[in-house]
């Protein structure tokens, strides 16, 4: 689906910079407005400026995107349901470097399903919530103990609804 998104937005792209195109060309030759001839060198070196930065600039930051689409057929699948006062996640040992898909459910009342790292920093997280499966996929780089801790209170035991996944 999202392949077939991106060819028919770089077809629309094309057309729309063809109509541009077509425009420039047979638009009539410039005549700077007097009072703002003398910046009109100035404005073209900044209009062409930010042109370049602006390619660089996504050229450099939306490669790598959208990250894990790619890789969706070899992720590993984990399943997570909240419970008062428990996680039930299954496998709890997944393999480092691959992509995990983690399918996040509640079983009684809204909990927050949130992955640490070894550190104690956030990783991701999602809700758990009865009726509902939500997704989330993530690869982990480094082998470890990661924690995860409920982020919704869930009543009187939230506090200890602890558990892990080993990432070996
Ligand atoms: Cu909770």
């Amino acid at each position: 689906m999202q392949s077939y998104v991106l060819v028919i937005s770089l077809l629309l792209m094309i057309v729309v910079a063809a109509v541009f195109w077509w425009v420039v060309g047979h638009s009539a030759a410039n005549a700077e407005h007097e009072p703002i001839r003398h910046v009109e060198g100035y404005r073209n070196g900044l209009f062409r400026g930010l042109v370049v930065l602006g390619i660089v600039v996504a050229v450099g930051t939306l490669r790598p995107w959208p990250y894990g689409v790619s890789a969706a057929d070899d992720a590993v699948i984990v399943t997570a349901t909240g419970s008062q006062w428990s996680w039930e996640i299954a496998p709890q040992e997944v393999p480092v470097g691959r992509p995990i898909t983690f399918k996040v459910t509640g079983d009684d009342v809204n909990h927050g399903f949130g992955v640490y790292d070894p550190d104690g920093t956030i990783l991701f997280q999602t809700q758990a919530m009865p009726g509902y499966v939500n997704q989330v996929r993530y690869t982990f780089t480094k082998p470890g103990q990661y924690r995860v801790l409920c982020m919704e209170y869930c009543g009187l035991v939230h506090h200890d609804m602890i558990d892990k996944i080993e990432v070996k």
